[in-house]
């Protein structure tokens, strides 16, 4: 017998979605999920058939760049692949961005959408990147409310009418470095009563969207991010020609390989600006916190994708004489695999839930410190995850996964992207720290941890809560006690062991979330899979806090230096 295999196959991805099913049952009123309930169907269709075999028959296929035509102009077209081009119109018909503003469920309004991205992104190569742009974009716009942009703009971002609809980059890395943005170089000098750019802009994903969100530094303001201001810039002009934009070339990346994604040359580009002529970080925080959300939803809904496929494998592989699925080591290994997922889902959708409660404007004080610690921590913890998960879920298919025409290893090329862009782990771990020092968000969180575990009546549940709680206790006081010690010492302690406090806090806050889930599905769905992934959850440790190294431990091994006696 040859090395002949059946390659895995999807089913309607709504329907075979137990976790996001449940979640939505008990997260929604059942009117509103009845009216809904046909678009994520045909969703969920779309996303295993016609969708998904399309996004295996594009696999080859790159984005182009064409930079002179014929007679020698420069044109700089670049040109994406037939399923971007699906995708995109798929976008616009289903709302992906038009959902969350028409705000037709009020709060719940951001659970519909993303829902929806949920089930899209698996099969669409990532063209979520220009749409998390596009949605952070709307939301800077409206609340900097400065009218004409918004007036100009922000129906054709949310519009369902493809031929109608626009996209919009967020252009802020340079050569200067992505993390530290307030280094950048780009110059905004005004010329009449208008302002126009100069600079280069080293990584600008999705380059032909319509319009960009950017930060360039007004003559004579000062360095760093206070000198910063946020401009609006139109890509091309009435007739279709790029604004003083030149495309240097489209780079070569490990993943995501459908997202043209380009450094740019600023010269003279007009710009308006968006707010004030200062605090450019800062007035580009709302678009960071929505492509943030958007980041932990397609690490889930990653995650989903890369489980659906090893199940389905598993059915159809026969080895040693049975199917994967009757191994008991390989369903111990697909098991963690779920339950890493399910985790994952539980403490993405609590972030969306607070973001629809803050647009509604019913958040709580609480609540809003809650969301403000949650939007890094949800990021840092799934982006972290979705690689683990994309690793293991490609082993699991054997030297298949390892194979490009199988299509796997994209699962874990365009997982890899997740901890870095929009801000890298140890960034976001700074940031978890930034939203730890303003107001009560760990009080907010600690809080809202013993109220969600304290509804878990189950033995088992009740205990796995306690070690939630356990965790988050021990990350939130480990933090307290370092911003306590005087001098630099505490602080430099307290930024080594950032990323450990946050994702302490957000494995913890996820098996929280997953414990009431699964308490939830024991007594309305009389179903303990929910219950089965919070406990192997918790075997893959949470509180990551316990023996953390010194500051000269860490020198020491780190730097192969000698460790002080
Ligand atoms: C599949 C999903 C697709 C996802 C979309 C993919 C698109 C990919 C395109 C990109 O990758 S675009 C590049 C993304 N770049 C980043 O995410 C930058 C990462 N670096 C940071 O986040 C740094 O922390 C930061 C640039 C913000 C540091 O800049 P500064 O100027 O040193 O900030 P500073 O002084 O700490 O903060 C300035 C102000 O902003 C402060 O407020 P105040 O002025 O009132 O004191 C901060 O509190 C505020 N701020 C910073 N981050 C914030 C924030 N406020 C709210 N939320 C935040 N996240």
């Amino acid at each position: 017998m040859g090395f002949h295999q059946t390659p895995p196959s999807l089913g309607n991805q709504y329907h075979d979605d137990r976790v996001l099913r449940s979640y939505l049952r008990r997260t929604l009123p059942s009117e509103m999920l009845a009216e809904i309930e046909a678009e994520l169907e045909a969703l969920g269709a779309l996303a295993g058939g016609s969708l998904y075999e399309l996004q295996l028959s594009d696999r080859t296929r790159e984005p182009t760049l064409t930079q002179w035509d014929a007679w020698g102009h420069r044109i700089d077209r670049i040109e994406v692949t037939p399923l971007w081009q699906r995708a995109a119109t798929l976008a616009s018909e289903y709302g992906l961005i038009g959902v969350p503003y028409a705000r037709k469920h009020g709060a719940l309004s951001r659970v519909d959408q993303f829902a929806r991205v949920h089930l899209f992104h698996p099969s669409t190569d990532v063209y979520t990147c220009p749409l998390a742009m596009t949605d952070g974009a709307t939301k800077t716009l409206l609340a900097h409310g400065n009218e004409a942009l918004i007036a100009r703009a922000v129906e054709r971002l949310t519009s369902r009418d493809p031929h109608h609809a626009w996209t919009s980059g967020q252009w802020m890395t340079e050569r200067t470095g992505g993390s530290d943005v307030g280094l950048s170089e780009t110059v905004a000098r005004r010329d009449g009563d208008q302002w126009r750019l100069y600079g280069t802009k080293w990584f600008t994903s999705a380059t032909t969207s319509q319009m960009a969100l950017t930060l360039a530094r007004p003559e004579g303001n000062p360095a760093g991010g206070r000198g910063l201001a946020l401009f609006f810039v139109e890509t091309r002009d009435a007739q279709g020609r790029l604004q003083n934009i030149q495309v240097n070339r489209l780079k070569d990346k490990l993943g995501t390989r459908k997202v043209p994604t380009a450094e740019l040359t600023l010269d003279g580009t007009p710009a308006v600006a968006v707010a004030a002529l200062q605090d450019g970080t800062r007035a580009i925080a709302p678009m960071l916190n929505i492509t943030r959300t958007w980041n932990a939803v397609c690490a889930t809904s990653g995650m989903r994708r890369a489980v659906a496929l090893a199940r389905s494998f598993a059915a159809r592989r026969v080895a040693f004489g049975a199917p994967l699925s009757e191994k008991p080591l390989h369903l111990d290994t697909l098991a963690g695999l779920a339950a890493e997922a399910e985790a994952g889902f539980h403490l993405t959708f609590r972030a969306v839930e607070l973001l629809g409660k803050e647009e509604a404007k019913t958040l709580t004080p609480q609540e809003e410190a809650l969301l403000r610690l949650l939007t890094p921590i949800v990021k840092l913890t799934t982006g972290k995850m979705a690689v683990q998960v994309a690793s293991e879920a490609i082993e699991s298919f054997g030297g298949a996964g390892y194979v490009e025409d199988t299509g796997l290893p994209t699962l874990l090329r365009d997982a890899q992207v997740l901890p870095i862009w929009e801000g890298t782990t140890n960034v976001l771990s700074l940031d978890t720290l930034r939203a730890i020092g303003r107001g009560d968000a760990l009080t907010a969180l600690v809080d809202d941890v013993n109220a969600l575990v304290s509804t878990a009546r189950d033995p088992r549940l009740a205990a796995l809560g306690r070690l939630s709680l356990a965790a988050v206790d021990h990350a939130a006081d480990s933090a307290r006690t370092h911003f306590t010690i005087p001098g630099g010492e505490g602080l430099a302690m307290l930024e080594a062991d950032a990323r450990r406090i946050a994702l302490t806090l957000g494995r913890g806050y996820a098996l929280a979330l997953t414990v009431r889930h699964a308490q939830w599905s024991l007594d309305h769905e009389h179903d303990p899979r929910s219950t089965l992934a919070a406990a192997r959850f918790a075997r893959h440790g949470i509180d990551l806090l316990d023996l953390a190294p010194s500051l000269d431990e860490n020198r020491a091994l780190a730097l192969d230096a000698p460790l002080a006696p």
